[in-house]
Parts: C-alpha cells; structure tokens; sequence
C-alpha cells in the first residue's frame, strides 16, 4: 500500500486535461447549455484564499454539469484595469503594463494548479487592445444612441496631489495618498445615462427568482423609487424670480411648511454670485466630500436669500427661502420646501436658523407625543392643522389626498423619483481604457472613427506626474480626425466599464470585428450561474444589468437583457488575528503555541501575543494564508475539501490548520480504502449479498446530486466521510465482485468535482478507459426507504405515521384508522375530505 502521491498525481491530471482539451466549450445545438461564471479576479499579484474558494464553489458546479451531459461554458478572465498596477507602478517605477502581465501570468499559474475546469481558450484581459478595442465601440454606440452625454459634476479633488479621487479613497475627509483636506470640485465628466433605464431595472428583479432575495432589496433601495408630487412655491422679492419647484413626498405636510430651501447649485444661485458671503457659504459647503451619506451626515448650514416663498394651500402664508449644504442639485428639482417637525433635517435646520416649527401629525402613540420636541415625528398619526386636510389618517390617506387636491387645484402634480443617479465614467487616471473621443478647436466633440479603434494606451511614459499622466503626453493626444487637428480625451473609463460585458465576450473572444457573436450569445447567455462576492451586489451587477439594456436599446435582434439568470454569493475565508505588544498585526507563520490558549512569537516563549477576534482575511491585519504554500503542502483536491467542508459556502469559513490537516489526512485515507476496493475487486468473488451497497449507492447518489443542486457543499464533504464509514466497513463483508466495482465508480463519480485528481486517478485503476457521467438515482433500489407521513385531523397535527415502503393514499387511510392515537379524532366521524401531500402530509377533515 502506497502513499498517496498528490504532487505527481496532480500534475499528471492537470496535464492530461489540457492535452485532451477536456473543459472545451462547444456550442452544440442539440444539448443543454450551463454557462457558470464566477468573477474573475483583478490580478494583484497572487491568488487569495477568498479566489479559491469562489473558483472552487463553481469548479464543483461546472463539472457536476458537464458530467450531466451538458454543452458547458466555464470561462476565467482578467480585470485588469485600475489604481492598484498604477500605483504600484509609480512606488516601484514599473510599467503597469508589465506588471500586469507578470501577476496573470503567476495568477493563471496558480488557478492551473487548483486544478479548476476552466476552458483557457476563452480566457480575455480587459487591459488587451483586443479586449477593450469593442469597449471603445460599444462606447459610440451608446453615445449615438444618446445614452452617453457629458456634463459639469462635482468630484472629490485632491488639492495636493492634483488629482480626483474615488469617495473610498477619501477617509475623514483627506486624502488617501497626500492628507490633504479633499475639496467638491466642478470637473466636466463622461455620464452613461443608467437613470433612463431605473424603472426597467427595477422590474427586471422581479423576473430574476434565482437571486438572493437580499440583493434584489440592496438593488431595489438603490435605485430607490419615491411616490410624490412637484409643487410650484411662488416667489416674492427683489430679484425676477417667479416660481420655485420642489420634490416632495409628504405634500400632506404643507400646512407645517416653515422655509424652503434650494441647493448652491440651483439656477437662483446666479443672482449671489457676487456675494462675497454667498460664496464663502459655498467654500465652506465644497468642504464636504461628495458621497450623499457625508452630505447627510455633515452639519445643516443655510445662507438667507431675500426670498419669500408662498405656500400653495394657504397663501396667507409665507416662508423664508435659503440656501443649503443638504439639498442636492440632481435629485428632484434641487429644491425642498422643509417641515421641520416631520423631517429631522428639516428639524436640525429649523432649530439652528431659529424657524418655526408647527406639527401636523398627531401621533398614534402617547409616547410619541412627548418626543416630538427631541425630535422630528416621521410616524404615522392623524392631520392636525390644516384646514380641509384634517383628520385624515397620515400617510396613507392622506398623502394621495394632498395629492389630489394639489392637482385639482392645478398647483402640483403626481411624480415618481429616483435615487438612482447617472453613472460617472470618467477617470483622471492613466491604467484605464481610453475613452474614444477628441475635441476640436472649438472643443466640440468628435468621435474618434470606428476604423481607428482601438485608440490605444501610450507605453513607457512617466507616471510619476501630478495629476493624470496622459494629460503631459502631447504626443499621443494631438492628432488629426478627417484633417481637423484635435485633442484626444485625457481621461480613461471607470473600470466598472470593463466588467459590465466580459461575459458577452467570453462567448466570442476571439471575434476581432465585434464584441460578440450574436449567434454564440444566443447560445450561451444568460449566464446560469454566476458566484461572486456580495461586496458586488450593488454597482457591478446593476452596471452589468444597464449594459446589456443599454445595448439591446434600438437593436431589436439583442437577447433578453438581464444578464445572470442565478446568481450565489459567497462568504468570506476568515483567521484569527494577531497583535505583538506594541499593537501591531502579526501573521500567522510570525507565532507559535503550545496549548492553543497562550501564544507567542516563534521561537521567543517571552513575547506574548494577544489573539483578535476571526476576521475575513486581509493583508493590512496580516492574517492571510497563502493558498501557493498550502497547495504545496497538501495538494490541490485537499484545499478545495477543506474550503468547502465547514460551512455553507453563503456563510464565512474560519480558516483552521486542523481542519486543513483533516482534509489531507481524508484524502490519504481514501487513497487507502481505495487501493483495498481494487483489491477486493481483483479477487473476483461472485458470492454475497449486492442489494446493501446497491441501496446505499443510490442513497449517495440522490443526496449529492442535491446537496450540489442546492448549493449545500458543506453536506456534501459530510456525505464524503459517511461512503468513506460506510465503504471501509461493508467490504469486510463477501460483495459480488461485479456488484462492488459498479457501485464503486458511481460513488467515485459522484464525489469528484470536489477532489478531481484523486478521484480520476481512482477511477482510472478501476477501469482503464475511464468515462465521466454524473449517475442516476434508482429509487427502486434503496431499501428501507423509512418515510415520516405527519397526520392532521381538521389541520392540526395529531401524529406522524412511519412507513417502511410507499403506499398509495387508501391503504395509508386504512393504516390512519388502525392508529389508536387518531381514534379518539375520527371515530363515528364521516370523512368528508382528505388532502395528501404524497409521502409528507395527509389532512383529514372529519
Ligand atoms: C417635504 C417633506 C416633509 C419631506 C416631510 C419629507 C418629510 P426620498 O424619499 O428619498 O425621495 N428632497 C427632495 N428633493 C431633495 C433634494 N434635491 N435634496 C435633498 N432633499 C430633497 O425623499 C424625498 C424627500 O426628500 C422630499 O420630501 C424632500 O423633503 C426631500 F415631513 O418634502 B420632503
């Protein structure tokens, strides 16, 4: 009996399924399609724990389908574009380029050794000139359809190092990389027009039953659709303003109006622009950072205007205008009327500017009624002073009231807003795709033509420059379009862009005419399963979502637009974390234990460490494991055991060296169970009883193929452990030789999308010409098939009947009569109805 192996075993497979071209996706009309899909990684350098999981969640998916007979696609990609290649290249004076294409090369290297199902003919780079040469055309596309437009917004800019930043990259307020208190700064921005499309996005999740039901409402709440009406406050004053609109949701609470106000930005704002005060006000507004939660949780400032709003209800009343930091430009009209008791903004504001305050809501709740001098009421309650309003039960009632008699008295009418807002492309930074467009003298906008995409990156250039690099590269953004001298557009796409149609690519990715092949996408999308992170829930799957729409938008002949008919997200790898006595992150390998209690660095009994809680892992707390040394040590099939085996791939996994041990050791033990089946097979022994392991085999088969179908990878490694009990104790006993090996290789069969080295060696001892197929279940042959059959009598539960084999309905009612728990229920009862939930329920109505 031999060891087993894994380093020559591994590498022996992972061989052969490249030289026989084993993961090939063909588009093959007349079987079924599973396109499984997981987000494909930016390529940072080395893969992490959180990749193998994710790869190996789908592995598992992708080969349980092809051994089902599916026509499979399992693709793998790269997304790489971004910050991390550009600031690494200016630290360490690289060209990202290059180093880009260094970490896919050791990253791809590392995939191949998980030994993952993946057709690497498919493989594409969103940084390749092939790649986003179609991105650039998809972009003119949707900049003809109208769906592209550029416009003045505000971004978070970084005074110091003269550049814009992303809002994760701005932390209390500064820079990230500089310190520099971050400013609100007006730059002309690329927009793709998402928010035309908010309410189809909205209802396409009505249609997408194979996503989590929390994503939908992470989705649903981001696009954020308001039921209200706009109203129009007339205006009184010096200046020729006549008329202020304003969003609202609560029209039923304008007789509690005490102010309007308006955003810095709204068009009344040109009246102040020479007012020293009014711009100061606006500095100290651009203090706040962008993000609509800084802007929430900033505090209230106003500047008074010389206005006087009327209130459309009453005209006898009437309210100051102002301006302030906490209303937007781009939601609504940019204008609000407040109501300071019902709105806590409007409460914080009221109470600094020193306004009134009139409650129109009369809670339902004693409790509330003391409150509501802390605090605004947002409740609901009867209307209380508002003349004809009431009395009516707020808001139900009387929201589409105040609507109805808004709009009667032509004053206001019913709309619906949303949060959504168009989404900003632009970025002021070198490593991204460039954006297709030139301006001329006049700074009009000329698309570059068709023919002279890709417009391509310029190599080798100096990165260590303030502000975008491509901005101080005149070579490569003068040029000439048609004979008109132009200047090419400096900044490059969000990488969102990138990712929000890799997967139509990956069903063509060889095409260089198009970024897909009508015909193929026909075929494979949508994609079946797609497995990521949650951290993506919100902007990559919505992006992916408008894209498509985006595209289908005046082509006809484009496919159904929601892009990931089943979507699975998975949890985190978690680890403890360390810390040495001056507080700072220690790893792993840096500390040592003798009781699993008290721990100390390596080698040094004296220095204590203190163990954190488990947190998922990551470089910056140093509690990472590196998937490469782990593979080296225990080999590929034992790592995706382990990663799948301890909880359900939904929840996080704690990272455990004996739990990774136990996996090895697992493998190592059925290695040896397995060179016993061979030999026990090699006697020939044609005695014994073959209808245990024939029902047990079937058993395995039903629940694995469900365990799979469900997603429930967890019970699957514990089904592994219960064949392994089961195998190694039933061939003490004489087995038919014949019955043993086919059993034998429906078991291995079912258990090798987990560990597929292990188990293609395994079944290759067993039958040299080996074939892969996923079994059936015959039900016919599990024996004692016990089923608990719950009996209620008028819908309550009175017991449950256990039955060794099915019956049918009337000899389970003849059973029921025989019970004496029920007897007391149904004697001299007549049976006037009976439901049956075959083999689960039955309910008798007497
Ligand atoms: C008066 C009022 C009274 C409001 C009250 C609320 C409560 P959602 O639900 O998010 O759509 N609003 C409208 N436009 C705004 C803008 N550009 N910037 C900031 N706030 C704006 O929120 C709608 C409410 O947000 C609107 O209803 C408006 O305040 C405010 F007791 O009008 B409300």
């Amino acid at each position: 009996m031999t060891r087993y192996n894994f380093k020559i075993i591994e590498e022996k497979w992972q061989n052969y399924w490249v030289k026989n071209n084993s993961f090939k996706s063909v588009v093959d009309k007349n079987k079924k399609k599973f396109y499984s899909l997981e987000m494909f990684p930016y390529p940072s350098g080395k893969i992490h724990m959180g990749h193998v999981r994710n790869y190996t969640i789908g592995d598992v998916l992708a080969r349980f389908k092809m051994m089902q007979g599916y026509s499979v696609l399992h693709p793998m990609g790269w997304d790489s574009f971004g910050m991390p290649a550009e600031n690494a290249a200016k630290q360490n004076d690289l060209d990202p380029k290059k180093w880009t294409e260094k970490n896919i090369k050791t990253m791809r290297d590392q995939l191949k050794q998980l030994g993952l199902s993946i057709d690497w003919d498919k493989e594409i780079s969103t940084c390749s000139p092939e790649y986003y040469k179609h991105q650039q055309a998809f972009f003119l596309e949707l900049y003809d359809k109208g769906l592209v437009y550029r416009k003045e917004n505000y971004v978070n800019w970084d005074p110091v190092d003269e550049t814009v930043l992303a809002n994760e990259q701005v932390i209390d307020g500064r820079g990230w990389r500089s310190g520099a208190l971050v400013e609100r700064k007006k730059l002309n921005q690329w927009f793709f027009n998402i928010s035309k499309f908010s309410d189809e996005l909205l209802e396409g999740l009505e249609t997408l039953d194979g996503w989590p039901n929390k994503v939908k409402t992470m989705q649903k709440n981001w696009i954020g659709k308001s039921f209200g009406c706009e109203l129009d406050f007339e205006i009184e004053g010096s200046l020729p303003v006549k008329n202020i609109k304003c969003f609202t949701t609560r029209p039923d609470t304008l007789f509690g109006c005490s102010f309007v106000a308006v955003s810095i930005d709204h068009p009344i704002a040109r009246f102040y622009e020479n007012d020293k005060n009014f711009l100061a006000f606006k500095e100290e507004c651009s203090k706040t950072g962008t993000t609509e939660e800084s802007i929430a949780q900033a505090e209230k400032l106003g500047f008074p205007t010389s206005l006087m709003a009327i209130n459309p209800l009453d005209p006898s009343i009437k309210v100051p205008v102002f301006f302030a930091n906490f209303v937007l430009m781009d939601y609504g009209f940019g204008a609000i009327f407040g109501c300071p008791a019902h709105d806590q903004r409007d409460f914080d504001f009221a109470k600094k500017y020193n306004l009134n305050f009139i409650s129109v809501i009369d809670p339902i709740n004693e409790k509330d009624k003391i409150e509501t001098n802390n605090k605004a009421y947002t409740g609901p309650g009867k209307i209380i002073n508002s003349k004809f309003l009431n009395n009516l039960n707020a808001p139900d009632q009387s929201i589409l009231e105040a609507i109805k008699i808004l709009e009667e008295k032509k004053l206001g009418k019913k709309k619906i807003n949303f949060r959504l807002k168009d989404w900003g492309v632009s970025r002021q930074r070198y490593w991204g795709c460039p954006i297709p467009i030139a301006y001329n003298d006049k700074n009009e906008i000329i698309k570059v033509p068709l023919e002279d995409l890709p417009v391509k990156l310029p190599e080798n250039i100096n990165l260590n420059t303030k502000g975008n690099p491509l901005d101080h590269q005149k070579d490569w953004f003068d040029i000439q379009i048609n004979g008109e001298k132009c200047k090419r557009e400096t900044d490059t796409l969000d990488t969102f862009v990138d990712s929000s149609w890799y997967f139509l690519r990956f069903c063509s990715n060889k095409n260089t005419k198009e970024g897909f092949d009508l015909d193929e996408i026909k075929y494979w999308m949508p994609v079946d399963q797609y497995i990521g992170g949650v951290e993506h829930a919100i902007l990559h799957l919505l992006y992916s979502r408008f894209f498509m729409r985006a595209i289908k938008h005046k082509r006809k002949e484009f496919i159904n637009p929601e892009p990931f008919k089943g979507l699975f997200t998975q949890g985190m790898v978690c680890h403890e974390t360390y810390k040495n006595k001056n507080d700072q992150w220690l790893s792993p390998d840096e500390i040592e234990t003798n009781d699993k209690i008290n721990y100390h660095l390596k080698g040094m009994p004296d220095e204590k460490v203190k163990v954190g809680p488990s947190e998922s892992m990551s470089k910056s707390k140093k509690n990472t494991i590196d998937p490469e040394k782990i593979i080296t040590n225990y080999g590929a099939d034992a790592v995706r055991l382990f990663i799948l085996s301890d909880s359900p791939p939904e929840k996080d996994v704690q990272w455990s060296d004996q739990g990774m041990l136990a996996s090895y050791k697992f493998i190592q033990k059925f290695w040896l169970l397995h060179k016993k089946i061979i030999s026990i097979i090699l006697l020939k022994n044609e005695n014994g009883d073959s209808k245990p392991i024939d029902s047990f085999t079937n058993i395995m088969i039903d629940k694995i193929t469900k365990s799979i179908e469900k997603f429930h990878y967890n019970v699957l490694v514990a089904n592994f452990h219960e064949t392994y009990n089961y195998l190694n104790k039933e061939i003490e006993k004489p087995i038919n030789y014949l019955s043993l090996s086919k059993n034998y290789k429906k078991i291995l069969s079912i258990m090798h999308p987990v560990m597929p080295h292990l188990i293609s060696e395994c079944l290759i001892e067993l039958e040299p010409k080996m074939s892969l197929e996923w079994p059936t279940a015959d039900h016919k042959k599990i024996l004692n098939k016990s089923i608990n059959i719950v009996v209620q009598i008028n819908g309550k539960k009175r017991t449950i009947i256990n039955l060794e084999n099915e019956i049918s309905e009337s000899q389970l009612i003849l059973k029921i009569k025989e019970e004496p728990l029920i007897n007391k229920f149904i004697k001299n009862k007549e049976f006037k109805k009976t439901i049956y939930i075959k083999n689960k329920l039955i309910n008798i109505i007497v």
